[in-house]
């Protein structure tokens, strides 16, 4: 396929190093040919592929200098649109990579969308769709874990997998046609129904393993959503603290410090969690505060995991009671913090109110029982520990989505076969399921689905 030029800072915004300014398309070179010279005149048309070169980006109205660069040539199809690739890199801060950006755009190139670059890759066939999407996981992995699951998608594991699901269906398809153009023999009907049921039940089965990774590779993708409760002043951020091993939230004995909900990214003995420290909950007057504790209680409900914090220290009050309210039915550790202060806390009601939740003692101050929790965090997700390595895992919501109704097509399938349904109604069902497989990798998606995707990249990959 043939695409006009587009271009892009694909480095992220802000002081760097380098900063490089990428540009596919069929007028790659000479786009740069007129901004580009190199000491000894040469030019980036006749240069080889996959070789870089130094020299300066001029303005070409005024040849004066905007910049020294690096440029990389890429000829396509070896390159990751497949097209010819040209990146610049730039030394400078941010003005002089957007003077390097803006040149090219006046020189004929248009600004790239967001995911444009990994669009092109996959219109112009190099990657599938699921593979795609690894490219924006892995840009957005905030764990090695996510990372090891990103890159076995963008491998390819995932696309492999369905491919063969898919095949498999075809196989069934391609006896039922036979059924259903040669209906006179009997024998045919009979094997038919044997295989197809087979068939089916081990996609089914297939579908159904798949689908049990993607709560955990959901996780591992976005990290489990871990929310800090508690009173005011019982150490919630100190708790961040601690898990984090940085002071990245302001701690003072003054209740209420906490006034927005504080977010950091940290991975617990190999657990990632999306840590969110909030304000403490309390009935207040102070208008910020307030606004903060509604806050709290928001986050409150979409958390994967609650961790409880109350005071050792302090006897339970109305408050802390009705924490444990709002958080019943979800997974929940308790942490009874300050344990180095003499005790008020009644200990009886508190395994009351915990009941089937696991209860961790800990001195933040003196960092004791920090072990205790990363353990009860650890055990409570993995049950052990996972091999994220040789499993395919399904992490991103459009795939489980469709995971989700192909098997439930298959499924009809299989209930149509059981209860002696025609063929060819059987048929539907499990031309749905190839589609809704296809529509992982991309086989049979829309265009604006496609467009919708893409959009959700970054600008410049
Ligand atoms: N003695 C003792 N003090 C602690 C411990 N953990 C935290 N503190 C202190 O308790 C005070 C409150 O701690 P924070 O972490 O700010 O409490 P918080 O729950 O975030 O408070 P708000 O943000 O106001 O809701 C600070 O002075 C901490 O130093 C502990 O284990 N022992
Ligand atoms: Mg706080």
């Amino acid at each position: 396929m043939e695409f006009d030029t587009i271009a892009a800072i694909s480095t992220p915004m802000g002081e760097g190093a380098i900063a490089i300014v990428r540009l596919s398309g069929e007028q790659a070179f000479e786009i740069t040919d007129q901004l580009f010279r190199s000491p000894g005149g040469k030019r980036i048309i006749d240069a080889a592929s996959h070789t870089i070169h130094y020299g300066h980006i001029i303005d070409p109205k005024t040849q004066e200098v905007a910049e020294e660069v690096m440029v990389t040539v890429m000829r396509g199809p070896k390159t990751f649109t497949r097209e010819d690739v040209i990146e610049i890199n730039c030394h400078g801060g941010l003005v002089s990579v957007n003077r390097v950006l803006q040149l090219a755009l006046t020189s004929g190139a248009r600004l790239a969308e967001p995911g444009e670059f990994t669009k092109r890759a996959f219109l112009n066939g190099r990657i599938d769709l699921s593979q795609a999407e690894a490219v924006m996981d892995l840009i957005r992995a905030k764990t090695d874990r996510a990372m090891n699951v990103a890159l076995g998608q963008m491998e390819g594991r995932l696309s492999k997998l369905i491919r063969k699901l898919r095949q498999e269906i075809l196989e069934i398809l391609a006896h039922v046609e036979v059924n259903i153009d040669y209906p006179e023999y009997d024998d045919v009907e009979e094997m038919t129904h044997v295989m197809l049921l087979d068939k089916a039940q081990y996609i089914r089965d297939e579908l159904q393993k798949l689908l049990q990774t993607s709560q955990q590779g959901k996780i591992l993708r976005e990290g489990i959503s871990t929310v800090i409760v508690g009173r005011p002043n019982v150490g919630k951020s100190s708790l961040l603290n601690s898990l984090v091993h940085e002071n990245k939230a302001i701690v003072t004995d003054i209740p209420g410090t906490t006034r927005d909900v504080i977010e950091e990214y940290v991975n617990v003995r190999g657990v990632p969690l999306r840590l969110l420290d909030t304000a403490g909950i309390r009935e207040t007057e102070d208008i910020v505060e307030k606004i903060g504790v509604e806050r709290s209680r928001q986050v409150l409900k979409e958390a994967d995991l609650i961790l409880l914090v109350v005071n050792f220290s302090d006897q339970l009050t109305a408050e802390d009671e009705n924490i444990f309210k709002a958080v019943e039915g979800m997974d929940v550790i308790v942490i009874i913090n300050k344990t180095d202060l003499p005790q008020k806390i009644d200990m009886d009601r508190i395994k009351e109110l915990a009941n089937d939740h696991k209860v961790v003692t800990t001195s933040l101050l003196e960092d004791e029982g920090v072990d205790d929790l990363e353990e009860a965090i650890a055990s409570l997700f993995f049950a052990g520990s996972i091999e994220a390595g040789d499993m395919t895992y399904v992490s991103n919501t459009r795939h489980i989505a469709l995971l989700g109704q192909s098997l439930h097509s298959i499924e009809e399938a299989i209930e149509g076969v059981e209860m002696g349904t025609p063929i060819d109604i059987v048929q539907i069902d499990l031309t749905r399921a190839w589609e809704q497989l296809g529509e992982i990798i991309g086989d049979s998606v829309h265009e604006s689905l496609i467009d919708q995707l893409f959009s959700q990249f970054c600008l410049g990959k």
